[in-house]
């Protein structure tokens, strides 16, 4: 393999240069940029581009260097540059070789965007919808980008804003109980959110509100459900299996509302997700919403949207999000999954520490995560 250094004085020509010398199998290992002095009395210090290519044959260079004119080759990007099969296979491990902000140079991050990226970065927000991110910013398909290749906050807000779904509150259907089921894993706050709404559409909207438990797994579940029922006046029963399930929800036939708890299981226990969509198929429509902790480790949110799959979640409801640092999990599980979000619960307080999930409050959460309570 040929490897070979190229200076210019930006990073066009630098790879103008690669392509004419190298050619267009060149595989492109590095980028950098070098700031020096240009007189040696100091003042102000100018930079230039460098960029180490490889040729994976010396043979395959070309025979002679023909002489371009200068910054004729458009930026590429890491799409323009997998439609080489041999890239492709390539790419990945070129691509974990390379820097941070080699890679943001590769797909065409202007200087001034670098800051930017790095922030969404920080924030938790994923490299490779990141850098997508910038490139739709950077395509010209959008109204109001940045000038000057400048950060452009608002634009690349705007875009990621449109990316997010939200589906406002549980939406009461009229002339029958809508029955709404929390699934999700073991101490993710299923309990403790199915109060806080109990205690929004009781007392707060004064709806007829019930609450059915499903969770005969855990000890003491059915006695903390009862003990806000009772404090809010909503009815809480307990109901085992497909039957008793049925059996329960015709007695509430006359309510508004139907929460229904469920027990938390490990991510491995495939078999009780399936147990719960046949209880759940035993009565008209349940709407399902998954509930999961924002701190959770990501691949673990995955994975849990796998094991419920079978029950097609209508809804996703973070909780915790105090206890959160960094939020861009929320957009790259929004943008992962296309599940609309329903609600974001805040805190242990019942009722209070609950909000329906607003696209204005995720990208807050991302852009200015320190300022939790805004
Ligand atoms: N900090 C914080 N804690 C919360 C929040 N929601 C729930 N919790 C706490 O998380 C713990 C577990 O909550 P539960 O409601 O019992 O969770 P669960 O999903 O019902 O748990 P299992 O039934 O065991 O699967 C409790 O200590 C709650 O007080 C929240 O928004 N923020
Ligand atoms: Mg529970």
């Amino acid at each position: 393999m040929l490897v070979k250094k190229f200076l210019a004085e930006n990073y066009a020509d630098a790879l103008h240069r690669v392509k004419s010398e190298l050619g267009d199998e060149a595989l492109i290992i590095s980028t950098r940029s070098i700031k020096y002095h240009p007189d040696e009395e100091g003042g102000e210090p100018s930079s230039c581009v460098e960029i180490t290519a490889a040729l994976e044959k010396e043979a395959d260079a070309p025979a002679k260097q023909a002489p371009e004119p200068r910054r004729s080759l458009p930026e590429p990007t890491l799409h323009e540059m997998s439609s080489d099969p041999g890239w492709d296979r390539i790419q990945p491990l070129i691509q974990s070789l390379m820097t941070q902000t080699d890679r943001a140079r590769s797909a065409g991050l202007k200087p001034g965007q670098m800051d930017l990226f790095a922030l969404l970065l920080r924030q938790g927000v994923k490299e490779d919808y990141a850098l997508r991110l910038f490139t739709l910013l950077n395509s010209g398909k959008l109204r109001n980008t940045g000038q000057d290749g400048g950060p452009d906050v608002e634009s690349l807000k705007r875009l990621m804003r449109g990316m997010l779904k939200c589906a406002g509150p549980i939406e009461l259907t009229p002339g029958r109980p809508k029955v709404v089921a929390l699934v999700g894993p073991t101490g993710s706050g299923k309990t403790t959110t199915i109060a806080k709404l109990a205690a929004q559409y009781a007392l707060a909207q004064n709806r007829r509100v019930a609450v059915v438990s499903l969770d005969s797994y855990r000890m003491g579940a059915i006695e903390q459900l009862s003990a806000y029922g009772e404090l809010m006046e909503v009815p809480v029963e307990a109901a085992q299996g497909r039957l008793d399930f049925r059996k329960v929800i015709n007695t509430h036939r006359d309510k508004e509302l139907i929460l229904v708890d469920t027990s938390g299981r490990s991510h491995r226990d495939r078999e009780y997700a399936l147990e719960l969509a046949a209880i759940f198929n035993s009565v008209e429509a349940v709407e399902t919403h998954l509930v999961q902790g924002v701190t959770s480790q990501e691949a673990l949110l995955d994975e849990t949207v796998s094991q419920f799959s079978i029950l097609k979640p209508d809804r996703v409801l973070f909780t915790k999000l105090d206890e959160g640092l960094h939020f861009g999990n929320l957009f790259n599980f929004a943008v992962r999954h296309r599940l609309p979000l329903s609600y974001f619960t805040t805190g242990q307080s019942v009722p209070e520490d609950i909000e329906i999930a607003g696209r204005d409050r995720v990208i807050r959460l991302i852009f200015n995560s320190f300022t939790f309570k805004v």
